[in-house]
Parts: C-alpha cells; sequence; structure tokens
C-alpha cells in the first residue's frame, strides 16, 4: 500500500480525503493511496490512484521515514508527492480538503484520521511551511 503526503503549491498544506469505506474507518481522513498491483513501483500505483480516486496527475518524491506494518502480508508506506495537473475531487472519497500544520495536528489529536497514518504527522507537521 502507498499513499500520498501529497503537498499544494505553497509548500504549506496537504492532501486529505475523507474515506468512505468500510464502516470502521468511514469518516475519518486519510493520506490517499492505495494497493500497488504486480509489477507496479510504488510510484506507478500512487500516480495511478490519485489519478483514478482524485482526478489529479502527481510527482512523487521520496519516502517519509516511517512504514506501517497493517497486516502479514500488507505494509503501508507513504511518499512526499506534489500536484503537477487537476483539481483534486472526491471521486470515490466522501470529500478532500487541504491542510495546514495546525489543522493536521488537532484533527490527529482529536481523533479524526485514519489510526496508521497518525505516525506521519509528525514528519508532515515538520516538512510543512507555516501558512
Ligand atoms: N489505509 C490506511 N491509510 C491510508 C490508506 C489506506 O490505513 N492512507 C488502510 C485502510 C485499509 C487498507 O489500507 O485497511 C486498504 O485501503 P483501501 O481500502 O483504500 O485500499
Amino acid at each position: 500500500m502507498v499513499a500520498g503526503a501529497i503537498l499544494d503549491s505553497s509548500g504549506t498544506r496537504i492532501l486529505l480525503a475523507r474515506r468512505a469505506r468500510p464502516a470502521e474507518l468511514a469518516g475519518l481522513w486519510e493520506l490517499p493511496g492505495g494497493k500497488a498491483e504486480v509489477g507496479e513501483t510504488d510510484e506507478e500505483a500512487l500516480r495511478r490512484e490519485v489519478a483514478e480516486e482524485l482526478g489529479i496527475d502527481v510527482g512523487v518524491e521520496c519516502e517519509l521515514r516511517e512504514r506501517v506494518a497493517l497486516s502479514d502480508e500488507l505494509v503501508l508506506i507513504a511518499r512526499w508527492a506534489h500536484v503537477i495537473a487537476g483539481e483534486p475531487a472526491a471521486r470515490e472519497h466522501q470529500a478532500v480538503r487541504w491542510v495546514g500544520a495546525e489543522e493536521l495536528s488537532t484533527m490527529c489529536e482529536q481523533g479524526y484520521l485514519v489510526p496508521a497514518d497518525a505516525v506521519w504527522v509528525p514528519e508532515l507537521v515538520a516538512r510543512l511551511r507555516p501558512a
């Protein structure tokens, strides 16, 4: 699984998407992404998934420090990315929004993020420029 920490053009905000499913994660916000298919690199998988789910083309950069084991077979990683073209739209999510460092911290503290994604919050907050 690869998720994108997608920065806006000013580097002050990242993109969160609100999950529609499954029931236990519905309504929580995540870094958007998905599973790599056989023969696909994680970079290719991330570009394909955000094109399908959000209608944007992204440039993919390096991996964030933390990896999360979701199960015996599934590891969740995150890659920095930036929008090359398009406006993000919620095609498979309930909503999308851009959030700055302060708002991201608050959302995490209040339990609005998908649990696995909370591990990235310190690194995201450190990288985001003050608005
Ligand atoms: N997942 C997650 N954080 C993300 C993306 C996905 O914790 N940013 C988890 C949620 C699901 C699994 O990965 O348990 C599969 O996600 P999906 O249903 O989006 O393929």
